[in-house]
């Protein structure tokens, strides 16, 4: 029993080394590229990652946390009260939630307009307590976060 295991597994090795060359497109990221929104951390400890994206895009929003979080948007960094800046009828809410969620930016944003955002649920008390969409509309597609290792 024992031996077979052995011998498994000495050929699974060298059927990895010989397929390495050609695994690089295949492996699996979980979706297709986007605009993506990550939020990672625990609870108080969350920290969102910075997002340009294309005026009118459609940005996904990823909570890789356990706990929900609430994004809203507010006038200036630090605000933590919904509003959204001067210049820009925007002001969003995700409600609380886990999991993933998508939010359609509006059009004829002006490059380079930054829709600062906070968690309503935490506020300040979040890592990072701000974070922004930056408006680039030439800003390509990224893979979506956490493609690999998401284990607990
Ligand atoms: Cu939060």
């Amino acid at each position: 029993m024992s031996l077979r295991i052995v011998a498994l597994g000495a050929s699974a090795a060298l059927l990895a080394a010989c397929g390495g060359s050609s695994s690089s497109s295949t492996s699996g990221s979980g979706g297709p590229p986007g605009y993506y929104l990550s939020i990672t951390g625990n609870g108080t400890g969350a920290s969102f990652s910075p997002v340009s994206a294309p005026s009118g895009a459609t940005v996904t929003l990823v909570n890789a946390d356990k706990v929900a979080h609430e994004i809203v948007a507010e006038a200036a960094a630090g605000d933590f009260t919904p509003g959204s800046p001067a210049g820009v009828a925007f002001p969003f809410d995700t409600g609380p939630f886990t999991g993933v969620k998508t939010l359609m930016l509006p059009a004829g944003l002006a490059n380079g307009t930054v829709l600062p955002y906070y968690c309503s649920i935490h506020k300040a008390a979040e890592t990072t307590p701000n974070g922004a969409i930056t408006i680039q509309n030439a800003a390509p597609p990224q893979p979506p976060p956490g493609g690999g290792g998401g284990g607990y």
